[in-house]
């Protein structure tokens, strides 16, 4: 197997925005050319690949860090122009199992409740999140929170900045949150801290609950989740006696093989003491990058028309295609996973790529790069020319959504803010918009959009939830939480306050228990690969790099392979030393960096550096089934010094 791939650039060397359209030539080399010339190559490419195979093998990746008014527009591509329902977005890399879970027992997938909240509660808990790295803002809402009274609990198995905030920190094995969970909820029920007015009057299946966790004692959890019995009784009782509690979580959670599971187990808890639907209490999935919440919002996921409105739901259906003057497949189309499958197969032969990275950021992604060699027609829209991008048959440079384009964008408040222009594009980048329209009309239809206004305003007249959210409003409130059906509203701050209503009618359908099982991590730890490595993020870098790489930081130290200092001794390797870092499907080589917050067995990296270090190369392809999300947080992995001959 390769050490590291092909290296394009020199580690230094920042990636530039790229600024002209470019066309692979005869050569097999990407090169410049004009807009008209590069989106008449785009058009005839998706226009071969409907006419000979379908609509289905057509799959649009849209950008969860463009605007709501994009995931709009580039949703109703793929359905009108293209006519399929293959849509999805790095919603399903962090945390479709999030809007898995919670949908499946709110029936909407958004977060309960609002930042300000966690400023005026009791109790916080960060189950598998590294807020004060990844959602710095939100963070210093935590803080304020921790200064007006509330404790902190971090649940997570490395000992992170987060965790050194808290009151108490439980570091449970890698994929052992179920069992954690479990022996909360059943401490909880055997200390008599149950919530019953709340389990009777809201919920469903609380006694075959019950009886699921009831093999889960404090001392049955510790031997699995390594977490003293102690401690977790200590965040049972803390949690089921707190007037307000905060349930927060992200990655730890949603990054696994079983990751639906994982959050319905974390929602049983919020369900058992009656801590959702209420003022200061709530389920809080921290979501990804700035627009990942909008763009499903907006229908940029196989199963929802905008408005997160169902697509099996024949009278849904029926309005949109009124509105758009066109007929919808009746069914789910492929999510991110399936699509990537579906290029193996050979049923699915084009991708429209827009601000997505998959040659990097997928699990395993050797194996990425190989299913996107084998389409007929890649064309990446981006802003940088990434590793995805050097794949592409057609290159088309964007704005940056966040400075350079109007629109709005929706947070994990679901607060839809605008963003406006600061800049003008560098070059000849176009407005991710504008290009789409452009090839809509290449591909006969004509979208004539004056503006990102436009877009929205006819988001608003389909989406109940967003109708009452106009340009004004959202300049004159800054900014509006969903749902606002009427203009004379201001947006729900917390969600789901129905089920603790008097009025059986008026409390919905009930919420429904999770009856979920233990299944441990699938790449299993053993003599030949005897270190449970898991991979996240770090404050100074973003995501792939490709944003955050092209800037010098005293901060930013570049990739490392962490380990603690006890494994760091046993394999008689030194900080800085460089070292082989093998997994069942790679290998790279990292220098070490000893970080006492690992304990020994643990290992840690980041996706941030793919120039010095592919970290993804390493990580297994085992995705949720209902969610598709791959297990990045949990590879077995071997560590070998590098023989002083070979360096
Ligand atoms: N600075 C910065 N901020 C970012 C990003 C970035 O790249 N850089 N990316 C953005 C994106 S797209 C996202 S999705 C978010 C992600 O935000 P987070 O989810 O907070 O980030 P991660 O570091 O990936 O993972 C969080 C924690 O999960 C822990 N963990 C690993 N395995 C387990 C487990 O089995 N159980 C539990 N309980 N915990 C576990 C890890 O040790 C890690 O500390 O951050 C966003 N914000
Ligand atoms: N090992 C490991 N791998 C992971 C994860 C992990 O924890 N561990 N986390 C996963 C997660 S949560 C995520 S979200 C993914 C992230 O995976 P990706 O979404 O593939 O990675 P990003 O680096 O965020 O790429 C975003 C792209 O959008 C482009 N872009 C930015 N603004 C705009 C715009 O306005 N218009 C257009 N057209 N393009 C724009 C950027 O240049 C960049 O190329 O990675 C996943 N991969
Ligand atoms: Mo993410």
């Amino acid at each position: 197997m390769n050490d590291t791939r092909r290296k394009r650039r020199r580690p230094a060397e920042p990636y530039t925005r790229i600024t002209r359209p470019m066309v692979r030539g005869a050569d097999g080399q990407l090169h410049e050319t004009s807009w008209p010339e590069a989106l008449d190559a785009a058009a005839r490419g998706f226009a071969a690949v409907r006419s000979h195979y379908g609509p289905d093998a057509f799959g649009m990746f849209s950008c969860a860090r463009s605007t709501n008014e994009m995931n709009y527009v580039a949703q109703k591509f793929t359905r009108v122009v293209m006519g399929t329902n293959n849509v999805d977005s790095c919603n399903r890399t962090c945390h479709a199992p999030s809007v898995a879970g919670l949908s499946a027992v709110f029936g909407s997938g958004g977060g309960t409740s609002s930042y300000g909240e966690v400023e005026d509660t009791d109790l916080i808990v960060m189950w598998g999140s590294n807020a004060r790295f990844a959602h710095p803002i939100f963070f210093q809402h935590v803080l304020k929170g921790i200064r007006n009274g509330a404790r902190m609990f971090a649940v997570d198995p490395r000992r992170t900045s987060t965790a050194e905030w808290a009151d108490r920190w439980l570091g449970p094995n890698v994929g052992t949150d179920i069992p954690l969970a479990h022996a909360v909820a059943r401490e909880i029920i055997h200390a008599g801290l149950v919530n019953t007015a709340f389990v009777e009057r809201a919920t469903t299946g609380y006694e075959e609950f019950a009886r699921e966790v009831e093999p889960w004692t404090l001392s049955a959890a510790e031997q699995v989740t390594g977490v003293p019995a102690e401690a977790i009784r200590e965040l049972a009782h803390a949690y089921a006696t707190a007037e307000r509690a905060q349930m927060c979580w992200t990655l730890g959670i949603t990054e696994h093989h079983n990751a639906t599971d994982n959050v319905r187990a974390l929602i049983n808890l919020a369900l058992l003491t009656g801590h959702v639907g209420r003022y200061g209490s709530g389920l809080q999935p921290l979501r990804g990058q700035n627009n990942v919440q909008g763009g499903g919002d907006m229908g940029a996921i196989p199963d929802r028309l905008p408005g997160f409105q169902d697509i099996l739901d024949p009278g849904v259906r029926a309005r949109f295609e009124a509105r758009w003057d066109t007929v919808i497949q009746p069914r789910q189309g492929l999510n991110l996973t399936r699509m990537l499958d579906a290029i193996e197969r050979g049923t699915l032969k084009a991708v429209y790529c827009i601000g997505e990275n998959p040659a990097q950021s997928e699990a395993d992604c050797a194996h990425t790069v190989a299913r996107l060699q084998m389409l007929d027609h890649l064309v990446v829209q981006d802003i940088f020319l990434t590793r995805t991008a050097e794949l592409a048959d057609v290159v088309l440079p964007a704005a940056a959504a966040w400075c350079e384009s109007e629109g709005t964008v929706t947070n994990s408040e679901r607060r839809v803010q605008r963003v406006r222009r600061a800049v003008p594009p560098p070059g000849e980048a176009r407005d991710d918009i504008a290009i789409l329209c452009d090839l809509a009309a290449r591909l006969g239809h004509e979208w004539r959009y004056a503006g990102a206004e436009e877009v929205w305003d006819e988001l608003r007249s389909v989406s109940p939830d967003h109708h009452g959210m106009t340009y004004g409003r959202l300049a004159e409130h800054h900014g509006l939480q969903w749902p606002c059906p009427s203009t004379e509203e201001v947006g729900l701050p917390y969600l789901h306050g129905r089920l603790w209503s008097e009025e059986p009618e008026q409390r919905g359908r009930l919420a429904p228990f999770g009856i979920v099982k233990h299944d441990p991590p699938v790449d299993v730890v053993d003599e030949s690969y005897p270190l449970r490595l898991t991979t996240g993020r770090r404050l100074d870098s973003y995501n792939t790099g490709v944003q955050s790489g092209g800037f010098a930081s005293p901060l930013r130290r570049g990739e490392n392979i962490e380990l603690s200092p006890e494994d760091a001794a046993a394999y008689g390797v030194q900080a800085g030393e460089v070292v082989r870092v093998s997994s069942r499907r790679g290998t790279v080589s990292a220098p070490v960096w000893i970080d006492p917050g690992l304990r020994p067995g643990l290992a840690f990296m980041t996706m941030h550096f793919p120039d010095e270090v592919d970290t993804n190369v390493l990580t297994i392809e085992a995705t949720d089934p209902i969610a598709g999300t791959a297990e990045y947080k949990a590879t077995a992995v071997r560590v070998d010094p590098i023989a002083a001959g070979a360096r």
